[in-house]
């Protein structure tokens, strides 16, 4: 089922650079509408739970490490065909690879301190949407 929510996350190195504003402004300004936000630190427990998906992949250990070395903006964001839109936003995971304009291109300076996450389908959208915020946290 096509839904036009994603969820994202301010990484590290964005909150560490100083780039939130910036970010969350070029979010809106693409007209992402925020359903929920929230300013948090994970615990590598909590990473490690989040990554599950990718647990089997090279890089895991070093991205639950990274993923909790500091805090991070959580949001839910609202837009027709949100995930495919939000993902074009951010560019590649690469920000060498990331097209002009786009967050990663702009803002991260390596494939792990990439600046944000977004979504990759509908349904991981639903399930790290709901991993961090409740039902009273959402409007
Ligand atoms: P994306 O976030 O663009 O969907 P994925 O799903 O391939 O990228 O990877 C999840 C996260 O893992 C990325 N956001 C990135 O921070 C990290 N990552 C991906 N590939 C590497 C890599 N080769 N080395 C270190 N971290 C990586």
């Amino acid at each position: 089922m096509r839904t036009d929510r994603t969820f994202t996350m301010l990484k590290p190195d964005a909150i560490q650079n100083g780039y939130v504003g910036a970010i969350l402004d070029k979010i809106t300004g693409a007209g992402f509408k925020i359903v929920a936000l929230k300013y948090t630190k994970l615990s590598k427990e909590i990473a490690g739970e989040f990554y599950a998906v990718h647990s089997e992949r090279p890089f895991y250990g070093e991205l639950v490490n990274y993923m909790s070395s500091g805090p991070i903006v959580a949001a839910i964001l609202e837009k027709d065909n949100a995930v495919e839109d939000f993902r074009k936003l951010i560019g590649a995971t690469d920000p060498a690879k990331a097209d002009p304009g786009t967050i990663r291109q702009l803002y991260a300076k390596s494939i792990d301190a990439n600046a944000v996450h977004g979504s990759d389908s509908d349904e991981n959208a639903a399930n790290e949407g709901n991993f961090f915020f409740s039902q009273f946290e959402r409007f």
